[in-house]
């Protein structure tokens, strides 16, 4: 069946020999590492943290990271033996197309816009977030009205006066996702040097507030540590189940936008000196970095803090909000904090718009999008068209969407591109037996099954509205398939013209 034919293997090895000529290895195990908590550490620990802890978890937050780092693990494996074996640009989209045919992998190309698009839109709401903390603690400023901070779906609790404010549209939100579109478009490519100097900074405030943080935990706030399980509904009128194990896998699937990111560091393999012995350093360095950080992190965070605060006054900016309110003494902390943040996010958002260019890119050359997507600036050489659409695809999000909903809309996507990336290492190993795979997955089929297990139970824990989300996008996904990819796929014409 048309829907099912797969890009043969020789085909994408070849597209590999001829990229791999315009790209020198000189990236080392330490840069990988680097790189991958570069893309990984934003707004999943800075504001999702509380809010799965206010929603899903209290303090169980902490084994809702361990849970979602161990998914993140094996998934990495997978990730690491594609990457190594099929270094081109697109990932999870091209190893599907290479072992699960064209119809799965636009499938899992459509996926990717929830991780890359609505993922850079959730992280400009949490920027927009704590430009308002920045405006009113850092430069004593009013902050932008919430009617135009927030989206039409969002409203606020009574202030002083008993008025209820409405959101209209985030307005920050889009304006840095439309400068970052634009800066892309421009080629600005983040420099090893630069994206080092965020790396320092990002660890270095998550560690700095887990020391100073420590002596301000509270145990009481401690107890019970994993909640007694009950329904939480917010003040939006959504409902989540709070505590015992379906409030910690809830968090795990919250959560887990955290990790995501590590995947980045797959993309590079053909830039890494020794990917048979670096790509897995890279992938699981940086995942076991961050989980010690998150772990420690939470902890401090939900010990400071009693789940109500992130419930309420806390539930935005929430750490600098925890800091200003339970940290006597330590506003300079606050501070800087906001600060690094800001600068923090502003890279995450670029490199997962960069993503969707990419996937887009991959997906247009092979004639399941519009040319328009591969088209390059003459000046620029970089694909404009297709950020000035995701411009307005993602800023559409980051206006008019809320940010518990995108966010968890990119975590059950991301989820669901793990789960086909560990499928495909099990089909290529019974397909391509021989083909040369520079690090090989251990234990196969043993990791890439528990791998799917672990991210189906998140899956599980993010709930049914999230389930129909994930359901409806696919479902439009399949729409525009066999509507216009299926009758200008590339690979569909060399089959009908007996070039296949
Ligand atoms: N992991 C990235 C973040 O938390 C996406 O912002």
């Amino acid at each position: 069946m048309r829907s099912f034919l797969k890009k043969p293997l020789s085909h994408l090895l070849e597209e590999a020999d001829s990229s791999e000529k315009s790209l020198k290895r000189t990236l080392g195990a330490g840069a990988l590492v680097a790189l991958g908590v570069g893309a990984i550490i934003g707004a999943g620990l800075f504001v999702r943290t509380a809010a799965a802890a206010a929603q899903n978890a209290g303090p169980s937050v902490t084994l809702g990271f361990i849970i979602a780092a161990i998914g993140c693990a094996f998934a990495g494996l997978c990730y690491a033996e594609l990457s190594s074996s099929i270094p081109i640009s697109g990932s999870a989209y091209t190893y599907t197309y290479a072992t699960m045919g064209e119809m799965l992998a636009w499938i899992i190309g459509w996926d990717l816009m929830l991780e890359y698009a609505v993922g850079a839109a959730t992280v400009g709401i949490a920027w927009s977030e704590y430009l308002n903390h920045f405006l009113t603690h850092v430069l004593h400023v009013s902050p932008i009205p919430y009617e135009w901070s927030h989206s039409p779906f969002e409203h606020s609790l009574a202030d002083a006066a008993g008025v209820i404010h409405h959101g209209m549209m985030n307005l920050p939100a889009l304006g840095i996702v439309a400068l970052m579109s634009l800066l892309l478009i421009r080629g600005i490519h983040e420099s090893a040097v630069v994206n080092n100097i965020f790396v320092i900074v990002k660890v270095g405030i998550v560690i700095l507030l887990i020391a100073f943080g420590w002596q301000f935990i509270n145990p009481q706030n401690h107890t019970p540590y994993i909640p007694e399980p009950s329904i939480y509904t917010d003040h939006q009128g959504i409902s989540h189940s709070y505590g015992g194990i379906m409030g910690i896998l809830g968090a795990a699937g919250v959560v887990f936008f955290a990790f995501i990111g590590f995947d980045a560091v797959s993309t590079a393999a053909q830039e890494t000196k020794n990917p048979k012995r670096d790509m897995p350093i890279g992938i699981l360095g940086s995942l076991v970095v961050c989980t010690i950080l998150y772990i420690l992190f939470s902890h401090v965070l939900t010990g400071m803090a009693p789940v109500e605060f992130f419930r309420t006054t806390g539930k935005e900016a929430s750490v600098a909000a925890a800091i200003t309110t339970f940290m006597p003494g330590y506003g300079w902390l606050g501070q800087l904090v906001t600060v690094a943040i800001l600068a923090g996010f502003t890279s995450v958002i670029l490199v997962m718009l960069l993503g969707q260019s990419r996937v887009f890119y991959s997906m247009s050359r092979d004639g399941l999008m519009p040319t328009v997507f591969s088209q390059l600036h003459p000046k620029f050489q970089t694909p404009y068209k297709a950020n000035l659409i995701i411009l307005v695809l993602v800023g559409a999000f980051a206006a008019f969407v809320p940010g518990d909903i995108v966010g968890d809309m990119t975590s059950i996507g991301t989820l669901f591109a793990f789960i086909l990336v560990c499928l495909a290492v099990i089909i290529l190993r019974k397909k391509e037996p021989d083909m040369p795979r520079k690090f090989r997955t251990p234990l196969v089929p043993l990791v890439p099954i528990l791998g799917i297990l672990v991210c189906l139970a998140m899956i599980v824990g993010l709930g049914w509205t999230n389930w129909l989300r994930l359901g409806g996008w696919l479902a439009i996904g399949l729409l525009v398939y066999y509507g216009y990819s299926i009758h200008h796929s590339k690979l569909g014409k060399m089959r009908k013209n007996g070039q296949l």
